[in-house]
């Protein structure tokens, strides 16, 4: 059994609903979901031309490999009609692996703990929310601690449910 953190994002379409169908695919894929942070909506980054995300992030129990959790990930955001139309542009639901356990894995298919997940508020903040005190492997940074010492100053702010 594997603990994993999921980062999951949309910002076309229905947005609360696409991430709220992607948290219910999880468990048909093989995660258990043990927490789910408040839903934020959040200021784009990288690429700042597209409309407002709606980001949370998962913590959930695996038994599923690592490279296999990324092809069912996929799995359901080309289900769910989610196509990229280039990198970091809109989605209707972006699922992405932060941390697998503790395993540090580079291969050209799948890059965890995220690469960039120490320069994004809207991936620290939910993570620190449902887990302060979980520790990125290499650097032995807590969560709380990323948030604390990231320079990224993009708006995030819960959503409303309704
Ligand atoms: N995802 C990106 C690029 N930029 N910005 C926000 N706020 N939320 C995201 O999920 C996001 C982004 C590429 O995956
Ligand atoms: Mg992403
Ligand atoms: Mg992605």
């Amino acid at each position: 059994m594997t603990v994993v953190y999921l980062s999951l994002g949309s910002n076309l379409g229905e947005r609360m609903e696409n991430v709220r169908a992607a948290i219910g695919a999880l468990s048909r894929a093989g995660v258990r979901v043990r927490k789910v942070s408040k839903i934020y909506e959040t200021e784009p980054v990288d690429y700042l031309e597209q409309g407002w995300f709606l980001n949370c992030v998962v913590e959930g129990e695996t038994e599923v490999a690592a490279e296999e959790l990324l092809r069912r990930l996929r799995g359901i955001e080309s289900a769910m009609g989610s196509a990229k139309a280039f990198a970091k542009g809109p989605r209707v639901i972006d699922l992405d692996i932060l941390f697998y356990g503790d395993a540090v894995i580079q291969t050209e298919e799948l890059v965890t703990p995220h690469p960039r997940m120490g320069q994004r508020r809207f991936v620290l903040v939910p993570l620190a929310e449902i887990a302060p005190g979980v520790r990125h492997p290499v650097t032995g940074l807590t969560a709380a601690e990323m948030l604390q010492q990231t320079k990224d100053r993009s708006v995030v702010r819960v959503a409303a449910t309704e």
